[in-house]
C-alpha cells in the first residue's frame, strides 16, 4: 500500500497529498520526500507531514483536520476501498463539502453520454462532474445534505440547501432528497420545484443522458434540452448540466436553475448532515 501523507506547514503545499513524488506549487517550487515524517523543500524549509487516515469524503477530512483549506484531496471510498481525488470546499458555511459539479466558463463540454456521467469527467482544477458511481457510494455511507450555489449573468448569487441527499445505485442513479432547509437569493418557487414530484421536479427521478432514456416522456429529455439530468418530463427550472452559453441567454438548452436565462457559474456539493 502506498503511504499517503498530508502536508501541513509553512508553504502552499498545505492540503495536497503526495505519493512519494515531487510536487510543484506556485510558492514552494518543489518538494522531495525525505522520510515518512518530513519533507525537505529545495528552499531549505522543512515542513511537517501528517500521515492521513482513509477519509471517505470531505466531511471526514474536515472533521479530522478543521484547519485545512479548500483544495483537492485524495479520499478512500468506504465500500470499494478505491481511491478518488475530490474537490473539498472547506469555506462555505462551515466547510466539509464534497463538490460534484462545477461550471464556471464553458471550458468543458457537459453534453456527454451515460458512461461519462457515471464515471465523471472534466478537470478538478476547473469544470467537472464527479461521477454518479462515486456519488452513490459516498452518499450511501452517511446522511448528507446537498447545497447548490449559482451565479447569474449580472453577478448576483443564490443558494439552496436540501437534506437527505442520496444517489441510488446503478443502473439509474435515482436522486433522493428532502424539502429545502435553507435558501437565499433564489425564489422559493424555483427551489421548491426541484423537490416537486410533479412536472419538472428532479426528486425521485432517474438520471437521463442522450444515450440513456430514463425520463417520463416518450422523447429523450437530454436530447431535447442538451443536458444530462434527473429529468421528469422534462424540467421546469433546473437544467444545470445544459449547454454553457453566454450568461443571460434565454435558451431551453442552457445551464439554468431558477429562471429562463442561463447562469454564469454553478457548484453542487454535499456533506454529512
Ligand atoms: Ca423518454
Amino acid at each position: 500500500m502506498v503511504p499517503m501523507f498530508l502536508v501541513n506547514g509553512e508553504c502552499s503545499v498545505t492540503g495536497k497529498q503526495l505519493f512519494g513524488t515531487m510536487v510543484f506549487t506556485s510558492k514552494c517550487q518543489k518538494a522531495f520526500v525525505k522520510s515518512n515524517e518530513q519533507y525537505e523543500l529545495d528552499l531549505s524549509a522543512v515542513i511537517t507531514v501528517v500521515p492521513i487516515q482513509p477519509y471517505a469524503d470531505c466531511s471526514e477530512v474536515h472533521k479530522a483536520h478543521p484547519d485545512l483549506p479548500s483544495s483537492i484531496y485524495t479520499i478512500t471510498l468506504w465500500n470499494t476501498n478505491s481511491r478518488a481525488e475530490v474537490v473539498c470546499d472547506m469555506d462555505t458555511d462551515g466547510g466539509g463539502w464534497t463538490v460534484f459539479q462545477h461550471r464556471v466558463n464553458g471550458s468543458v463540454d457537459f453534453y456527454r453520454n451515460f458512461s461519462s456521467y457515471e464515471n465523471g469527467f472534466g478537470s478538478l482544477h476547473g469544470e467537472f462532474w464527479l461521477g454518479l458511481s462515486l456519488m452513490h457510494e459516498m452518499t450511501s455511507h452517511t446522511t448528507n445534505e446537498l447545497r447548490i450555489d449559482i451565479q447569474r449573468a449580472n453577478g448576483s448569487l443564490g443558494y439552496v440547501v436540501y437534506p437527505k441527499f442520496r444517489i441510488e445505485a446503478a443502473p439509474t442513479y435515482i436522486l433522493r432528497i428532502g424539502n429545502k432547509t435553507d435558501y437565499g437569493g433564489i425564489s422559493s418557487t424555483s427551489v421548491d420545484s426541484f423537490t416537486d414530484t410533479g412536472y419538472g421536479g428532479a426528486v425521485d427521478m432517474a438520471f437521463t443522458t442522450f444515450d440513456r432514456d430514463n425520463d417520463l416522456i416518450v422523447e429523450n429529455c437530454a436530447l431535447l434540452y442538451h443536458g444530462a439530468w434527473w429529468y421528469h418530463s422534462c424540467y421546469k427550472y433546473a437544467n444545470l448540466n445544459g449547454d454553457y452559453v453566454t450568461p443571460g441567454t434565454d435558451s431551453n438548452n442552457a445551464i439554468k436553475f431558477d429562471s429562463m436565462t442561463s447562469l454564469k457559474t454553478s457548484r453542487l456539493m454535499f456533506r454529512t448532515a
